[in-house]
């Protein structure tokens, strides 16, 4: 019998493509993406094309586990679901009893972006519990925090309508790679006569296909910003009468950019006057001009300053008047009104308790001084042992035999290596969810095409085992999943859309909102109480930060001091056919990948005699992980990179993250993957270096 399954991609990342399964005989045998979807249009990327490989691969867990060997040696033994929950549920009684809920940290992050798998029981259970509650910062932490102090919830204009724009900035975001469907729009302005440029430390594949190329130092965008809205002040070219209209506090910040101009931002940002003088002629020109805010330039010390400056660059040429004009950092505001929060349900107790951030997590797992000590974690949706900054530490931790951890995972990462008990989750192909969108302004129905691989169980269904053996009956956290799709779209907004659970059955797929081909913020419209763009923020001033958007320099790229010992900036920017650490483990995916690699300028290289294809170490105080070397023609003198995210354990115990590390940006509590100072030496001189 042959049959198609409408779905959704659930990966982290902006498309949330719509995607439908042919399933024959019970078995998935072809995926592709939907051609009626506005977004997705009928493509899936490179690496979703073969998700059915990872569904089927033979290294999908498919049975619980126990550890039999010692932590992190990977030695398990089969055991039944019983036994499995029974043990995890002793595991957190014992140590509420013993240490109280608070050493009890759950943590999960976003495998799955799916509301119901990734977003509800789980999180219900442990804050009912009292458990620590988990600051998810890893990703957008000061992003966000910007962008809730500048419009209280992410907005902006529709990445659709990309296509009306004249003058189109992609600004620290590899679209090629991790928002693929997004090009189709700016290409289509491009063949229409549209301007694009990329400001980029790195000469991506984004990069080469635009028009310009602004290869910045990297975490100087915030002077950028500054520099060119100088220029604007300057060449009388603000919109003023938006400005009173449409946002707060623009005179403070006009007074400051008296100080900034095209000469200063060239100077801090390593670029040459005229180029920064040719972008600021252009803005000054061009309406509609469209920014794209990646997350990439957020992954440094000063992130928040500058993603505060960027959207208001955006807003203050009264772009925003114009179909196609003004800035877009992310879309998950325009689901505010549709949708609600799964996690914390009316009439379910859940004590206050404090909070670890997740970045933070080596530091949490190993630091004496905290207390109650983490005795226990639940880890569901993520693999923070190959991608959270200062794994030696972070491994050290997660190896403590006074730890207990159970792990919910797919197959046997490097998080699940330390495992106590291993919980087989089922995949996308195999449970309900219901996905919102940080890229687009569709929400989607994912329906289970096949059964469960195995002996599988949704993570929901695990947390209702747990709750239950945990004596634990509240109808909250027994909800079932199509209970818990209900929820997440009982809003007056939906009904009045026609978005139920049945229509999204029906077509897969629903549009939130009428904006498309609109000004959304023609008058204003943002999601702050007074509908005006935030640009001074005085309650910033109360946490230490600059009320007045401004420039911050980074950490370890702007510290000279280090730069003696550590040279080289290192960015670890997205990889094409990983998604984070997901698929590092299958063949297919790895073999387009290729093996771990740093990217170096000719002279870098030089320098240290280090030839294209040589293994070398990529080292600094923290760690270090062996890589093989290759020179980019393009690459800024400097600067280098490595791609996130392969699994530690298949490449000599450690990755990129072995050099990342735990600090805090100045909003958000974000941790700066990019503002990592490092070396690069050839392994044949660590050899002879380290001989006796
Ligand atoms: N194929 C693929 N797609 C993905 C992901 C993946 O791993 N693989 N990850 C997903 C996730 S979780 C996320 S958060 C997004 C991330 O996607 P992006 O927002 O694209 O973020 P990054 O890949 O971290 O960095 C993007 C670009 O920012 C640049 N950058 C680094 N530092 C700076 C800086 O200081 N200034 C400027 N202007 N640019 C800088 C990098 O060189 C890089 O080219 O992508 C999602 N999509
Ligand atoms: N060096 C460096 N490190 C980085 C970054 C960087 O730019 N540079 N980027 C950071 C960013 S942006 C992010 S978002 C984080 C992300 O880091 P992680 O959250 O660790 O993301 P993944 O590595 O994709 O791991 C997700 C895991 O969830 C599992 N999973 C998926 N769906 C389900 C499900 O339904 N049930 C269960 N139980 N498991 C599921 C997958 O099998 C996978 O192992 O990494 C960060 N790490
Ligand atoms: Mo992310």
């Amino acid at each position: 019998m042959k049959r198609t399954v409408n779905g959704a991609c659930p990966l982290d990342c902006p498309d949330t493509c719509a995607w439908q399964i042919e399933v024959e005989d019970g078995r998935a045998v072809r995926m592709r993406g939907r051609k009626d979807h506005p977004y997705t249009r009928g493509s899936l990327c490179g690496k979703v094309n073969r998700y059915l490989d990872a569904v089927y691969a033979p290294d999908r867990l498919t049975a619980p586990q126990r550890r039999v060997g010692e932590k992190g040696e990977g030695r398990f033994q089969q055991i039944d679901w019983d036994e499995a929950i029974g043990l995890t549920a002793t595991a957190l009684q014992g140590t509420i009893d013993r240490h109280g809920p608070e050493a009890i940290l759950p943590y999960y992050y976003a495998g799955t972006l799916g509301a119901v798998q990734g977003w509800s029981l789980g999180q219900r259970l442990f804050k009912h519990l009292g458990a620590t509650r988990l600051g998810t910062t890893i990703c957008t932490g000061a992003a966000t925090a910007a962008l809730n102090a500048t419009m209280r919830r992410p907005v902006g204009l529709d990445p659709e309508d990309f296509a009306h724009s004249r003058l189109i900035l992609i600004w620290g975001a590899n679209l090629l790679s991790s928002n693929m469907h997004q090009w189709h729009f700016i290409h289509a302005a491009q063949q229409a006569g549209a301007h694009v440029v990329a400001i980029d430390p790195l000469p991506t594949d984004t990069a080469h296909r635009c028009d310009d190329h602004l290869q910045l130092l990297p975490g100087t965008d915030g002077a950028l910003a500054m520099g060119l809205m100088g220029e604007l002040v300057a060449a009388g070219a603000t919109d003023e009468e938006w400005l009173a209209e449409c946002a707060e506090g623009w005179p403070e910040l006009r007074a400051r950019l008296a100080d900034w101009d095209a000469a200063r931002a060239a100077r801090i940002c390593g670029l040459d006057v005229l180029e920064v003088q040719a972008l600021a002629n252009r803005i000054i020109t061009t309406r509609p001009t469209a920014i794209r805010m990646g997350l990439g330039l957020q992954r440094h010390g000063g992130a928040g300053a500058a993603y505060r400056a960027i959207v208001v660059l955006g807003a203050v040429t009264g772009d925003f008047r114009h179909v196609g004009g003004g800035v877009l950092p992310e879309t998950a505001g325009r689901f505010d009104d549709v949708t609600i929060d799964l996690e914390e349900p009316a009439g379910l107790l859940l004590p206050a308790a404090r909070t670890i951030n997740m970045s933070r997590l080596a530091e949490a797992l190993t630091d004496p001084a905290l207390d109650p000590a983490v005795r226990a974690m639940v880890v569901w949706n993520t693999n923070p042992a190959a991608t959270v900054p200062d794994q030696v530490r972070a491994h050290r931790g997660l190896r403590r035999d006074d730890l207990h951890l159970t792990v919910l995972e797919h197959r046997l990462t490097d998080t699940a290596m330390f495992a106590d008990v291993v919980l087989p989750a089922t995949m996308q192909t195999e449970h309900l969810d219901i996905h919102p969108s940080y890229g687009h302004h569709y929400l989607t129905l994912n329906l289970p095409a096949i059964e469960p691989i195995g002996e599988c169980l949704p993570n929901t269904e695990i947390f209702r085992r747990l709750a239950t053996a945990l004596g634990l009956d509240h109808p909250r956290l027994h909800d079932t999943d199509e209970e818990l799709v209900r929820q997440f779209i009982d809003t007056a907004e939906a009904r009045e859309r026609g978005i139920t659970f049945e229509s999204l059955s029906e077509t897969g797929y629903a549009r939130v909102d009428d904006l498309r081909g609109t000004a959304p913020h023609a008058h204003g419209g943002f999601p702050t109480p007074d509908g005006k763009l935030h640009i001074t923020v005085p309650s910033l001033a109360a946490e230490g930060l600059d009320p007045i958007p401004g420039y911050t320099p980074s950490f370890e790229g702007g510290d000279h001091e280090l730069a003696k010992r550590f040279p080289l900036i290192l960015i670890s920017p997205a990889q094409r056919f990983f998604l984070n650490s997901t698929f590092a483990d299958l063949p297919g995916h790895l073999k387009m990948t290729g093996e771990p690699t740093v990217f170096l300028n000719a002279e870098d290289a030089a320098e240290r005699s280090i030839e294209p294809g040589d293994a070398v170490e990529v080292a600094n105080d923290r760690g270090a992980f062996p890589c093989v070397a290759a020179i980019h023609p393009l690459a800024r003198r400097g600067v280098a990179w490595s791609y996130k995210v392969y699994w530690a354990k298949d490449t000599g115990g450690l990755n990129v993250n072995a050099t990342t590390p735990v600090r805090d940006a100045d909003m958000g509590g974000s941790p700066t993957f990019h503002d990592n100072r490092v070396d690069v030496r050839s392994l044949e001189a660590v050899a002879t270096s380290e001989r006796p």
